[in-house]
């Protein structure tokens, strides 16, 4: 997929495709992945995409908006009772697993994660 083209993620944005949310703001959606790799699994995306299909593409002018995401991802991971600890993973490119073009930070936890990932 061309990183420029819309992806599933605009629809779920728009609520076009119905999700279960955890968070919102005025920046960022987060919502339970349709696949869970763990018992929680969370996805906070950024609301308006601004070129970020994958975090490589970012910019200085993206600083703000990352670091926003990633706090939001530790209040997801703290509001979903993840005290024991959790990941936070961004999958870049093909390399990276990459599927959705869209930025998306992985929230995961609820059981013992292991190290290092596949
Ligand atoms: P990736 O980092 O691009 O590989 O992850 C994409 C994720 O989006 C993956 O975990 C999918 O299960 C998830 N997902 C989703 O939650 N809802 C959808 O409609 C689609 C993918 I398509």
């Amino acid at each position: 997929m061309e990183p420029s083209e819309t992806t599933i993620f605009d629809k779920i944005l728009s609520k076009e495709i119905p999700s279960d949310v955890v968070y919102e703001d005025e920046l960022c959606l987060a919502f339970r992945d349709i696949a869970p790799q763990a018992p929680v699994h969370v996805l906070v995306i950024p609301k308006r995409k601004d070129g970020l299909s994958q975090l490589s593409k970012a910019d200085a002018r993206h600083k703000e908006l990352l670091g926003h995401l990633l706090f939001v991802a530790q209040h997801v991971a703290k509001s979903e009772g993840l005290a024991e600890g959790f990941r936070i993973v961004i999958n870049d490119g093909k390399h990276g697993c990459q599927a959705v073009y869209h930025l998306h930070l992985h929230v995961l936890g609820g059981r013992q994660l292991t190290w290092p990932p596949g």
